[in-house]
């Protein structure tokens, strides 16, 4: 492994320092201590604003009573938000259909499976950005100023033009556009398969953790009527409810807070490995209470954070039953009382109230952050929010946890056309001991891809994480799952080999990766969008490129320009630089 070296990088931060002026635009709050951010959470009282419910946008259109394809304009604006009844209202920036309707997260889009939408995403944020963001890791910078955005739609199945690739960004009013930049206009064909959730966030080149630290995230939901109605599952608007779990620190101003000082700030002047915030919003308010009634809900729980891992339970002990993950139901439903939502990924879950012998329950977070050996999360970090029962049965509750849910392909790991090593690298900067960067496989983003699959083929990709975080995978297009997570052993020698040949193969990883077998748990076992990656361990998961409801091909070429991408979902990560392109071929 070559680490880049200290003077090239301070050379290089020189230069761009000197070109386009630390953050172009941004204006450095006053200093504040981490005492002071963490008063300013402390003194926000749980539970007093009502649990938000975004607006819905339809994506797709009536005609003569049959849902037909429609084309959606969204915005990204900037915008007044308030986080807490105590805080006052600050900027951030917001997805909408207009300016006004804006809201931290965006609104719902609703799509149905088989009716294609088009999405025209329109950037009116204006030239400075709100946040900090750093110059030196690689990153878009448009020449006359202005936020690059790019919008992701994550869990969907469709065409390069429309993945949000990572140079495919624009400035407002498309004035300025990166290398890849192809089309205005996505195209959404929701052929895949519904239930759990999806969700469109910000993906522009080293700026993803900014972006979407301001607000730019939204979720996406794919219902199929016919297929799911005979589940008998919790529906409504009122019953089926996404709920985006996201850290965020605030000035005593009600502004929203991120450290402008690097780890290593010769290196990178701003960067830092994770964003960890002192207080947790649901749905764009701290710590939220919602009524419920005594009956059944379905929950969609999106982890919206930088870097923070949640570890959620009830406070009564209560199950969640796990009815599918990410952008797949499960074959059946999972009962489990501990839920860990690694960043990005997201469970659909129905809880029933009307087993619940307390009339509020907490919503409840004890995963380390950074995760999985960091610290205990605090009184603070350690609440989520607050589900108040009502005290009597109102009406009869008609839905079930149904004992069988949608079926996919087989897993078939034996199917599989190639087999790759995939290796976690974090470079340290030798003075002080803090990460300067990382990469996938000891490769910078804009190396040639080493990733081809063929479209429509099966491939098993061995993840090595040679680093101390759990950093979890996301391919886009994809579908995956862990089938088996092996310990190293001699973990130190095959580091040593690694650092000298980063060659999985020649450093004997069959021969290493015979430690502890961890299993993958039951509600994790369905096509997935991220997978967690435990540190000291080779994690072998069954990618599946093509449809994984029905095996046939997308109907599509996935193997057109720009291509895909696949990286950390740790977004501070994934901004320095773990994120490669992942090209498909014909
Ligand atoms: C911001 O980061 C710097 C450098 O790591 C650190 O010294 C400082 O304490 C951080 N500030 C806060 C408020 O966390
Ligand atoms: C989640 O928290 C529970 C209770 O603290 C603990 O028993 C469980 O091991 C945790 N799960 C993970 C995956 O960390
Ligand atoms: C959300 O995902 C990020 C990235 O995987 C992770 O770092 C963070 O811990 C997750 N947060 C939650 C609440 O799951
Ligand atoms: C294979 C490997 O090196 N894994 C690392 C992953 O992270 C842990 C910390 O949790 C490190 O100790 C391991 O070395
Ligand atoms: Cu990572």
């Amino acid at each position: 492994m070559v680490p880049v070296r200290a003077e090239v990088a301070a050379l290089l931060l020189l230069l761009l320092v000197a070109a386009v002026g630390v953050a172009a635009g941004f204006r450095p709050g006053p200093p504040v201590s981490e005492d002071t951010l963490e008063k300013v959470a402390a003194s926000l009282e749980m539970y007093v604003d009502l649990l938000p419910q975004m607006p819905k946008v339809l994506g797709y259109s009536l005609k003569y009573g049959r849902p037909a394809p429609t084309h959606l304009t969204i915005g990204m604006y900037q915008k007044k938000w308030k986080f807490h009844r105590d805080l006052p209202v600050t900027t951030v920036f917001a997805f909408g259909t207009s300016a006004e309707s804006a809201t931290f997260p965006g609104p719902t889009i609703e799509a149905l499976q088989g009716v294609p939408l088009w999405v025209t995403w329109e950037n009116h944020l204006p030239d400075r950005h709100i946040l900090p963001w750093d110059p030196t890791v690689p990153v878009a910078i448009p020449r006359a100023g202005g936020v690059p955005t790019v919008v992701h739609l994550h869990g969907g199945v469709h065409p390069p033009q429309s993945d949000g690739h990572a140079n495919a960004w624009f400035t407002a009013g498309f004035r300025e556009r990166g290398p890849t930049w192809t089309t205005p206009t996505y195209a959404y064909p929701n052929a895949q398969s519904p239930g759990g959730v999806l969700w469109y966030h910000d993906h522009a080149l080293g700026l993803t953790r900014a972006n979407l630290l301001a607000g730019l995230l939204g979720a996406y939901v794919i219902r199929n009527p016919a297929a799911e109605a005979p589940l008998g599952l919790p529906c409504g608007d009122a019953l089926d409810r996404v709920l985006v779990l996201a850290d965020r620190s605030f000035y005593a101003d009600g502004s929203l807070y991120m450290n402008c000082t690097g780890d290593n700030p010769g290196v990178h002047p701003q960067w830092q490995p994770e964003y960890f915030g002192d207080a947790v919003t649901v749905n764009g308010k701290a710590w939220p209470f919602l009524p419920v009634a005594r009956r059944r809900y379905r929950f969609r729980i999106i982890n919206a954070s930088n870097a923070r891992f949640f570890n959620l339970s009830l406070s009564n002990g209560l199950p969640f039953h796990v009815i599918g993950s990410d952008a797949s139901y499960l074959p059946r439903p999972v009962a489990v009382t501990h839920l860990l939502v690694a960043v990005a990924e997201a469970f659909d879950v129905v809880v029933d109230f009307s087993e619940s012998s307390e009339a509020e329950l907490e919503v409840v977070n004890t995963a380390p952050y950074p995760y999985p050996d960091g610290d205990s999360p605090d009184h603070l970090t350690g609440k989520v929010m607050k589900f108040v029962v009502a005290p009597a049965r109102l009406w009869d509750d008609h839905s079930r946890v149904p004992a069988r849910l949608l079926d996919y392909v087989k897993v078939a790991e034996e199917e599989a056309a190639q087999r790759r090593y995939i290796v976690m690298y974090e470079y340290e900067d030798e003075a002080t001991g803090n990460p300067t960067h990382l990469y996938i496989n000891g490769k910078r983003p804009e190396d040639p891809a080493t990733e081809t699959p063929r479209a429509g083929t099966t491939e098993v990709w061995e993840v090595i994480n040679l680093t101390a975080d759990n950093h979890p995978l996301h391919l886009h297009l994809a579908t995956f799952q862990a089938v088996r997570v092996r310990g190293l052993v001699e973990l130190e020698e095959f580091k040593r080999c690694m650092e000298r040949l980063n060659d999985a193969a020649r450093c004997g990883v069959a021969r290493h990766a015979v430690g502890e077998e961890v299993a993958v748990p039951e509600h994790e076992r369905t096509w997935k969008n991220v997978v967690k990656l435990a540190p000291g361990f080779v994690t072998t998961v069954v990618v599946k490129f093509l449809m994984v409801d029905t095996g046939r091909a997308y109907p599509f070429d996935a193997a057109a320009e720009p291509g895909y991408v696949y990286h950390c979902h740790i977004l501070d990560h994934e901004d320095n630089a773990m994120i490669r392109p992942l090209k498909l071929i014909r």
